[in-house]
């Protein structure tokens, strides 16, 4: 490896705070980034402690005062020049994020590109706040909804999109007039460190108040309970586990604050008898293995029709078996699939393998550690194909690795019913050619997921849509559509130019 990560200003020891451009010296223990690729350093980060959030939380609160009343277009041009500076660094921040997650660059890259995108999407988005005007029932009344800026939101991303829920979250809410705190993955703070140096020239430019895009690396055990339950942070978007969204919302539950969930997924893909297999094999693969099975959208089911089933599992082996030749590291452009985050990855993908086997499922391909010279660290995995069914316990959790697991169907009400039959509710798909399945697939009986597609796959969804789930994926919406809604807080505004007191309802109340 021959990255230079001074070109994006990351430094060997990294303070865990800033407010735009200017860094902290934080008081916390230092703790190292290793790679997953093969365990070498990347940068260390002095961690934040609570004396350091608190002076966080005042300049956000300061800046808020200044952000919220620049108009909502003119903080777009920020996110734009925003937008501007990430285009510019994208080779170098994919690099890193590759380096820090394991993703192979290709994938680090299209990361970045997800960053620019919803940059671009936010610049328009930001002339676009639009309330609706309703006909009120008194005469001469006007009657309207608007939407205001809400505060502070707290962002806390999760390694496996180290820098693209960042933008996410942050551009909407930059438009919207929020400032915001975000509280990276402790297993991928680096990333983190770049972005918050790629942006800090920008806002220096634009003259953005210290304060609006504020960086806190800290402990999770330190900060994030009180994180959740500080009243000065109105929203908290959690990208994460199921386990984590739960504690965070109930917390901020408590203190009736809102939250934005993005957690788990068990998605599946339908394969109907009527499908078009080469192609829906290739996404398939990409959506099983792509980032080592480490997206909340990766492809863990696999529904199939119990005419073609022989035919798809077999074409699947060969497909990993292709695929295992491709395992390493991600830096090398021959590679599709990296190594797993880490070695506690490693530990929960073979107990899954282990334990799904013991509930009754049969292990076809995969499914162990890989060893040797191709492989510089412990993080290498061979995904795995199990033949299961859709009630083990095994299969109804998330494993975050590359496991398929192979279900069979025989009608089409039964794959749906198998699809919705898991406690989550992100991603799902069917292949299909058959217009009746697929509107079956859409339709109010069908999938209950958030995101439902046909013929394409569960992962690598584009920025234009809402992005999240139902059930245990927390309900939350990101990205695209209107999902910049819940950044706001909504005012329904009446207006009364009749000169008289009319009350609704048409009730009279004279003295
Ligand atoms: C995630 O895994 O947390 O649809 C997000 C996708 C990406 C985002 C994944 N656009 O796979």
């Amino acid at each position: 490896m021959n990255f230079d990560l001074n070109i994006l200003g990351v430094e060997a020891i990294n303070p865990g705070l800033s407010t735009g451009s200017e860094w902290f010296d934080t008081k916390g223990d230092v703790t190292a980034s290793y790679s997953p690729i093969d365990g070498s350093l990347i940068a260390k980060v002095r961690n934040a402690r609570m004396d350091d959030y608190e002076k966080l939380v005042t300049k956000a609160q300061e800046a808020y005062l200044k952000w919220r009343i620049l108009p909502a277009p003119k903080r777009g041009l920020v996110v734009h020049q925003i937008g501007e500076a990430l285009k510019k660094a994208k080779a170098d921040l994919g690099y890193l994020v590759a380096l820090e997650m394991g993703k192979i660059y290709e994938e680090g890259l299209g990361e970045v590109q997800e960053m620019i995108d919803i940059c671009e999407f936010a610049v328009g988005q930001s002339r676009l706040l639009n309330g609706a005007t309703m006909h009120s029932e008194r005469q001469y009344h006007r009657m309207y909804d608007q939407y205001h800026p809400i505060g502070i939101v707290g962002i806390i991303t999760s390694f496996n999109f180290p820098v693209a829920v960042w933008g996410w979250n942050a551009m909407l809410a930059a438009i919207a007039g929020d400032v915001v705190i975000w509280k990276p993955s402790s297993k991928t703070p680096i990333s983190a460190i770049a972005i918050q140096k790629i942006i800090s020239e920008t806002l220096q430019n634009c003259n953005v108040p210290e304060g609006v895009f504020n960086l806190i690396v800290a402990k999770s055990s330190d900060l994030g309970d009180n994180f959740a339950a500080d009243k000065r942070i109105p929203l908290i978007s959690v990208t994460g586990s199921t386990e984590v969204g739960k504690r965070v919302a109930a917390i901020v539950g408590k203190r009736l604050g809102k939250t934005i969930l993005e957690l788990g997924g068990n998605n599946a893909v339908i394969i109907s008898k009527y499908a078009d297999l080469e192609m829906t094999l290739q996404s398939v693969v990409f959506g099983a293995v792509g980032t080592c099975g480490q997206r909340c959208t990766s492809t863990r089911r696999l529904i199939v029709q119990e005419g073609i089933y022989n035919e798809v599992k077999n074409r699947l082996i060969a497909a990993y078996q292709s695929i295992g030749e491709r395992i390493g590291s991600p830096l090398d452009k021959e590679t599709l699939v990296g190594p797993l985050v880490d070695s506690t990855a490693v530990r929960n993908f073979l107990y899954a393998i282990d334990k799904v086997q013991k509930e009754g499922g049969t292990l076809v391909f995969g499914g162990y550690q890989l060893t040797g010279e191709k492989y510089p660290s412990e993080n290498y995995v061979m995904p795995a194909i199990v033949e299961a069914e859709n009630h083990y316990p095994t299969v109804q959790e998330e494993t975050f690795a590359p496991i398929v697991y192979l279900i069979k169907y025989s009608t089409i009400e039964e794959a749906i019913s198998l699809n919705n039959n898991v406690p989550q509710g992100l991603s799902s798909c069917i292949f299909t050619e058959n217009l009746v399945e697929a509107e079956k697939f859409l339709s109010e009986t069908g999938s209950d997921c958030g995101i439902a597609n046909v013929n394409l796959g569960t992962s690598g969804a584009e920025i234009g849509g809402a992005f999240g789930g139902e059930k245990d994926t927390g309900g939350g919406r990101e990205s695209g559509s209107d999902a910049w809604k819940a950044y706001m807080r909504r005012q329904t505004n009446t207006i009364n130019f009749s000169g008289q007191t009319a009350l609704a309802q048409g009730i009279t109340f004279d003295f």
